[in-house]
C-alpha cells in the first residue's frame, strides 16, 4: 500500500528504451550508432527546450526529426527523406526497459492510479505504448500538446496535477532524465529519480526526494 495517491512516469528514458533506435542508426553509419543516436537524443531535447524559450510550440514528431536532420548533418551523412522518416518513426515503436511490465504491474495491483507525462504528442505516447501492450497499467496518458509547451516549464507538471485531481504533494513523478526530475521537484512532486546509469544529477538547485537504479527499486519503494 502506497502513501500516494497517483504515480506520473516520463517516458523517453524511464520506461521505454530511447537508445534501441541505435541499431537502426548502426546500420546506416556502420560502428557509430550510439554516437549517432545521443547526439540525435540530445538535439531532440534541446529543442524542445529551445523552442519553448523562443516561445514557440511544434509537435514532438517535427522536433525529432529536426533533430535528425541536425545530427546528419553534423556526422556528414546524406539521408533520403524517405529513410529520414522511418528513422524517426523507430521513435513511435521503442521497448520498455526490461524491468518495466512486471513492475508496472505490481505498481498497479497497489491501487495507485499511474500516469504518464510526456513530452511526446498524443500520437507519439499512444503509439509507443499500444506497441509494448501496456496501454491497460495506465489510468491517463498525458502529452504536453495540450498545454504547448514543454517539460521542464511548471505548466507542463500543472496538467499531471489537474488531470490526476490530487494535490501535487501526493503525486510521485517518476523520470530518469535529471532535467526532468529537477522540473518536477521544484513544481513540488515528490520525485524518485531512475539513475540507470550511475550518472550525476544535475546542478540546477533541485534534490530527488528517492533514487532508485530501475523501477524495481520503486516497486521496493512503493509497495
Ligand atoms: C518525455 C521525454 C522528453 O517527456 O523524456 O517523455
Amino acid at each position: 500500500m502506497t502513501r500516494f495517491k497517483g504515480i506520473v512516469f516520463d517516458l523517453y528514458g524511464t520506461l521505454y528504451d530511447v537508445h534501441s533506435v541505435a541499431r537502426r542508426c548502426d546500420a546506416l553509419l556502420p560502428g557509430r550508432g550510439h554516437e549517432m543516436s545521443a547526439l540525435w537524443r540530445q538535439k531532440q531535447l534541446e529543442y524542445t527546450w529551445l523552442r519553448s524559450l523562443m516561445g514557440e510550440y511544434a509537435p514532438f514528431e517535427a522536433i525529432t526529426e529536426d533533430a535528425l536532420r541536425y545530427t546528419c548533418a553534423q556526422l556528414k551523412l546524406s539521408l533520403s527523406e524517405q529513410t529520414l522518416t522511418a528513422l524517426s518513426d523507430e521513435y513511435l515503436t521503442i521497448q520498455p526497459h526490461a524491468e518495466v511490465p512486471a513492475a508496472l504491474a505490481a505498481l498497479q495491483q497497489t491501487g495507485v492510479a499511474l500516469a504518464i507525462l510526456s513530452n511526446g504528442s498524443a500520437r507519439s505516447i499512444d503509439s509507443v505504448v499500444a506497441h509494448s501492450g501496456l496501454q491497460d497499467r495506465f489510468a491517463h496518458l498525458l502529452s504536453v500538446d495540450e498545454v504547448r509547451v514543454f517539460k521542464p516549464h511548471p505548466l507542463a507538471y500543472a496538467l499531471a496535477e489537474t488531470k490526476l485531481d490530487a494535490p501535487r504533494g501526493d503525486i510521485l513523478f517518476v523520470s530518469s532524465n535529471p532535467w526532468d526530475a529537477s522540473g518536477a521537484r521544484r513544481f513540488g512532486f515528490p520525485v524518485c529519480w531512475v539513475n540507470r546509469s550511475g550518472n550525476a544529477f544535475d546542478e540546477l538547485g533541485q534534490k530527488p526526494t528517492h533514487v532508485v537504479p530501475d523501477l524495481s527499486g520503486l516497486v521496493a519503494l512503493c509497495c
